[in-house]
């Protein structure tokens, strides 16, 4: 779909407003942002290190084994309670999150929580398998990020261009979706869109949904509306990937993190 003729009612996605902390803030009120980690590590810290950048005052990487991580990302040993704090702003899991017994349990807990989630990756294949009846009677925010082949396997009979898939899939789960891809669509269940303007063909690269995960969780835990987190998420990452430029990995993005919501203060 060529930006330039967009469907009536289809949005393209805008320079966020951010705002920054006030004179009252304190790390709480700038968003708690707990990533629930599984067995590729690499990847849930990617997810908290870019939760961090993108602003949030606490983020807490939860279940994540091996080597120390960086001093202010709080790291906790995997504990069911953990997920009750009322603080929590957003959950993201999926990156890394594995598909094992221990996997499947983490996010059986995740869903039945009553918190705004960011379900990615290995979190959207397992869900594939169980079917999307497993969000429903959520009361909370659920953002759904899947890229073309996560996309095909939670709706394998899927036709027509992202946009129609991204609206088909936000429909059938009743939550809001992000279609990955060098336009990445938002739709949201209630058959808004916008879509993402092209973004570097650079970020095609290990790592950098990861990223774009822990952005969202940010914007999800201190945005009232999850539909403009999801498009502020998009646009700081297409931007990161901008300023970091050719041959750029993933933890890249994260060092473009801080200018590129500078630009949006
Ligand atoms: P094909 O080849 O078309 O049949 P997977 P993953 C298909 C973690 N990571 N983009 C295609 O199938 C993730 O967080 C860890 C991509 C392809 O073979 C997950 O936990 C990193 N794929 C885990 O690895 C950094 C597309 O889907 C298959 C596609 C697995 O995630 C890397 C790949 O999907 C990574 O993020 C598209 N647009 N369209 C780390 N640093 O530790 C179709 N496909 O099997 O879910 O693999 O995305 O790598
Ligand atoms: P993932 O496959 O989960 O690691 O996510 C890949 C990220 O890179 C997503 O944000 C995509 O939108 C982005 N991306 C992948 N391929 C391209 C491309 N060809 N052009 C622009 N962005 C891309
Ligand atoms: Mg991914």
């Amino acid at each position: 779909i060529g930006l330039g003729d967009l469907p009536h009612g289809v949005m393209e996605i805008a320079r966020p407003s951010i705002a920054a902390p006030g004179l009252d803030a304190n790390k709480y009120t700038r968003g708690k942002v707990v990533v629930a980690a599984g067995a590729m590590p690499g990847a849930s810290l990617l997810a908290s290190l870019s939760a961090q950048r993108a602003g949030a005052g606490y983020v807490e990487l939860l279940g994540a084994e091996g080597e120390a991580p960086p001093h202010a990302l709080v790291r906790r040993a995997w504990n069911d309670a953990a997920l009750t704090d009322k603080r929590i702003g957003a959950v993201v899991i999926g990156p890394g999150l594995g598909m094992g017994e221990e996997a499947r349990r983490r996010l059986d807990l995740v869903l039945a929580g009553d918190r705004p989630l960011v379900l990615d990756a290995d979190a959207l294949t397992m869900l594939a398998k169980d079917g999307l009846g497993r969000l429903k009677g959520r009361a909370a925010p659920v953002v759904l990020t899947p890229h073309g082949g996560e996309y095909a396997r939670l709706f394998p009979d899927a036709q027509g261009t992202a946009l129609d898939k991204a609206l088909a899939g936000a429909r059938a789960a009743g939550a809001i979706l992000l279609l990955k891809g060098a336009c990445t669509v938002v739709a949201h269940p209630d058959g808004r869109a916008a879509i993402g303007a092209p973004a570097p063909a650079w970020l095609a690269s290990a790592g950098t949904g990861d990223v774009l995960a822990g952005i969202l969780g940010t914007m999800l835990a201190q945005m009232d509306d999850p539909f403009a987190a999801a498009q502020a998420a998009v646009w700081l990452h297409s931007e990161a990937g901008r300023r970091a430029g050719p041959a750029l990995i993933a933890d890249d993005l994260i060092a473009e993190l801080p200018g590129a919501i500078a630009a949006c203060l």
